[in-house]
Order: structure tokens, then sequence, then C-alpha cells
């Protein structure tokens, strides 16, 4: 009996992780906020980038604001390798990279390690 319940527990425990990653680690998408013909979204940085995607609009210029709060080594750099771009960013400080959106599709981006991922989705 005690096994059972041990057994159960433990299928609990797997069903909540599964969903806890699939529904918060996947489904963190943010549209871009537009003002004066430009539009910008923030990403924070800590322990990963939340959110980890964001959706911008095709042809007006973009920046993504990173506000790093993860002083770990992994979060000094951000790299988008389709759009070459590499950057260090502060920590506890804000920092914009421009993104050109002039061509619709998906760009990953992660850490200078590539341990952590995020995109950004151009359309
Ligand atoms: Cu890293």
């Amino acid at each position: 009996m005690e096994k059972l319940l041990v057994l159960i527990g433990a299928a609990l425990l797997i069903g909540f992780i599964v969903w806890w990653f699939f529904s918060k680690r996947d489904n963190q998408s943010t549209e871009a906020t537009m003002s004066d013909d430009k539009q910008q979204a923030e990403v924070t940085v800590n322990g990963g980038y939340v959110p980890n995607t964001v959706v911008l609009k095709q042809g007006v210029p973009a920046s993504l604001v990173f506000d790093r709060k993860d002083p770990s080594g992994c979060f000094n750099e951000v790299v988008f390798p389709d759009l070459g771009i590499h950057e260090t960013l502060p920590v506890n400080e804000k920092f914009a990279v421009e993104i050109d959106t002039s061509k619709a599709g998906e760009y990953q981006y992660s850490c200078g390690m590539n341990m952590f991922h995020g995109k950004v989705v151009i359309k």
C-alpha cells in the first residue's frame, strides 16, 4: 500500500513538472509595444530569458530591452547569430539591442555559451 502511494506521488510529481515545464517555459510570448513608429519589448534576464519569445512587426524599427538581474557570468553576453548581434549586458541596468525587422522569420538568441535561449519572431 505504501509503495502504491509513493508511486502515485511520483506520477503526480512528474505530471506537475511536465505541465510546469511546457506551460510556463514554452508559452511565454509577448508582443512588442508600439510608440511613435517604433516598437519595444522588455526581456528580463534572470536564470533565463523572460518572456522567451517576443513577437515583432516586420518593417518597424525595434529594440529589445534586456533587463539583466542575474549576475552569473553565463549572461554576460547575448548572441543573435542570424542577425549578427553580439552584445555585453550590464547587470541591473537596462540595455537596448536594436533588431533589424526587415526580414520576417524566427531568430533565436542565446547566452554567450549557447545554454539559455530566447526567440524573436518577426512577422
Ligand atoms: Cu551560458
